[in-house]
């Protein structure tokens, strides 16, 4: 007898836990290699099934939906971002695309925080003299002296659920909250976190001391810090994103900070598609960069919930509901504009 179960292809490896569950409630196929599958085995691996759960590393581009298998009725992402994945085809093609919202906000505002401490409390560095001098000279008043964070102003670039969580653990350390957003938030936001709202994100940037990037890339997001931006930072700033590479002109980054305009740069997202730049390296080298390498929300936590939120979509959505986490088409996000 024919199995009724749903079909899925899951791309990468899930947690136990949910690979388990997921085994229960679908035929489930898991790319057991756990490498970035090419559009060319996706299209392969989906022969026959109603469900693609995809990541990051999944390019799901109009032309690679142009050749799914017509019984692909649901892209159920393994992840908050979807900019992997072209919405306007998969809604042209009838299929329903959902993502995993929410379930990892804390854990990325975490990782946000410690980049924001990293750079001027020396984190990195410390730890690096230790080990590369297997001993430690001892405690004198000038030793490794770093920068307060208490007192800066903080400058959030997209004041969703992840910027929002952000400005709450920053506003704890003492930073003051700018932020520039699609929209200006309600009072019951504002208010408890000081917040300034700045509809002006050129404005906002000569003002900041530290800027934090949490906005979803979308066309009106790709290169918002452009160079014309970075140059016009204030001076001895410092730049985190843990959201999308594509969001700053990287190049112009480098320039800003090689030339001793920016402090520095705490990058959990950077170019990688030729291997991560030289001259970043030798940034963080030299301490004025910190590199961590897609991170920010690498908890097992969040993990085995973001499983839980692709079980949920997928249930749902073979049950004849509509999913609780579909995209619509506000995700395609065109008002932040790249401006000048
Ligand atoms: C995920 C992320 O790890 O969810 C997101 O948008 O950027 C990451 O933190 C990744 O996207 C999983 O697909």
């Amino acid at each position: 007898m024919t199995s009724t179960k749903p079909k899925i292809l899951v791309t990468r490896r899930l947690p136990a836990t949910i690979e388990a569950r997921m085994a229960t409630l679908f035929e489930t196929d898991v790319n057991e290699a756990d490498d970035a599958l090419s559009g060319a085995d996706i299209v392969f691996g989906l022969a026959g099934k109603d469900v693609l759960v995809s990541t990051i590393t999944d390019r799901i581009d109009a032309s690679l939906i142009a050749q799914l298998p017509a019984s692909v009725r649901l892209i159920a992402q393994f992840g908050n971002g979807v900019d992997n994945i072209d919405l306007e085809a998969a809604w042209a093609a009838g299929i329903t695309v959902t993502n995993t919202p929410s379930v990892l906000t804390e854990d990325t505002a975490d990782m946000a925080m410690a980049l924001m401490l990293a750079l001027p409390r020396r984190l990195v560095e410390g730890t690096q003299i230790l080990l590369r001098d297997r001993a430690w000279a001892g405690w004198s008043p000038t030793s490794m002296l770093g920068h307060r964070l208490r007192g800066k102003a903080l400058g959030i670039v997209g004041m969703g659920r992840i910027g929002t969580a952000v400005a709450q653990r920053a506003k704890a350390f003492g930073l003051s909250i700018h932020y520039y957003s699609r929209d200006r938030r309600p009072p019951a936001v504002e208010a408890p976190l000081d917040a300034t709202y700045w509809d002006d994100l050129d404005a906002m940037l000569a003002e900041v001391d530290i800027v934090s990037l949490h906005t979803p890339l979308t066309r009106g997001t790709n290169g918002i810090l452009s160079e014309q931006r970075l140059a016009a930072m204030k001076p001895g700033a410092y730049v985190v994103n843990v959201s999308r590479p594509e969001l700053i002109e990287e190049t112009a980054l480098i320039e800003r900070l090689e030339a001793g305009h920016l402090a520095g740069a705490a990058l959990d997202v950077f170019d990688n598609r030729f291997g991560i730049n030289p001259r970043l390296l030798e940034l963080a080298q030299d301490n004025r960069v910190v590199l961590t390498g897609h991170m920010a929300s690498a908890t097992l936590e969040a993990r085995v919930e973001m499983g839980e939120a692709v079980i949920v979509n997928i249930r749902t959505f073979m049950d004849g509901h509509q999913p609780p986490h579909r995209l619509l088409p506000e995700s395609l996000g065109p008002r932040l504009s790249r401006g000048a």
